[in-house]
């Protein structure tokens, strides 16, 4: 029941929300103490208990960070949630030593249940179990409200002078041409893929990186390979959004399967063995 407790709330503290460095939400601890669903520690209800669950591992870390504190439970241990630390407030840091190793945790409470003992409680929580959880849970509040720190942090570094992020996607110039199976393989061996901007949001950030670079044109990673004049997407799935430049594509000599943007936004199929500004998407 505890390790329920304490997953549903490491759910809460590790959801996404929005793009990077979204403010995480502050768990009230009476709020979640005062929802008798979640927290319980009365006797097993019916039936016999189950046989005694299984020892706790030993807690691999210390509770605290800092040197000479002592170690944590092993409650923690069994979910291998990093220590907290007491590296300084101000400027988001990373840094901070692991504490000690501590010292072997309390008896699992959880193990396989006995033939007529309900299978989702093996011995009671008790107060000093919960009060245990409490701690850890605020040492992950401050973990992770330090890596949000250095997540922003290192956001505007990356996408500085060469990047651009429009919604959860982000843009980055290389700022070199290569053929479109050579930007491809690099964008894929980077992580990423050719840019497929799929509104105008995303189109106009891709513009912006194309007139950065005096390179005059982009690949993008739409093709018409399979059918001539359907272009796709490398998946196969057809264009939600285009911005096609008058007259285009017109496949010209019959040779244009492949799609750049010019510096206006603008695009063009031209030959995919020319050589184009190479952006990536990640
Ligand atoms: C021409 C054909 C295209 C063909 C391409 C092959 O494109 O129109 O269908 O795929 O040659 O390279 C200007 C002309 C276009 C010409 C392109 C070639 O377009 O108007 O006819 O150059 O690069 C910007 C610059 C030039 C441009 C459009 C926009 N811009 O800076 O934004
Ligand atoms: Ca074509
Ligand atoms: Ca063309």
């Amino acid at each position: 029941m505890a390790m329920l407790l304490l997953l549903s709330v490491l759910v809460l503290l590790t959801q996404p929300r929005g793009s990077w460095g979204a403010d995480v939400k502050t768990l009230s601890r009476k709020a979640l103490i005062d929802d008798g669903t979640l927290v319980t520690w009365s006797p097993v209800e019916n039936g016999l208990p189950g046989r005694d669950g299984r020892d706790g591992r030993e807690g691999p870390r210390g509770e605290k960070g800092n040197p000479g504190s002592p170690g944590g439970t092993g409650l923690i241990g069994m979910l291998d949630v990093p220590k907290e630390d007491n590296s300084s407030a101000g400027e988001p840091g990373l840094e901070g030593d692991s504490g000690p190793r501590g010292p072997p945790g309390p008896a699992g409470v959880h193990g396989p249940a006995g033939r007529d003992g309900p299978s989702r409680i093996q011995r009671d929580v008790g107060p000093q179990d919960i009060s245990a959880l409490w701690r850890h849970l605020e040492a992950l509040q401050g973990q992770v409200r330090r890596l949000q720190g250095a997540l922003l942090q290192y956001k505007k570094v990356e996408l500085y002078p060469k990047g651009r992020d429009v919604g959860q996607k982000v843009f980055k110039t290389a700022g070199f041409v290569k053929s479109f199976y050579q930007a491809r393989q690099m964008c894929s061996q980077a992580g990423g893929q050719l840019p497929s901007p799929r509104s105008t949001a995303e189109n106009h950030a891709l513009q912006q990186l194309v007139q950065l670079e005096n390179s005059g044109a982009a690949f993008l990673s739409m093709t018409d390979f399979w059918k001539e004049g359907r272009f796709t997407y490398p998946g196969g799935a057809s264009l939600v959004y285009s911005n096609w430049a008058p007259g285009e594509p017109n496949d010209d000599s019959g040779k244009e399967d492949c799609v750049e943007m010019f510096s206006n936004g603008k695009w063009n199929d031209v030959p995919c063995g020319a050589k184009r500004l190479v952006i990536c998407e990640f």
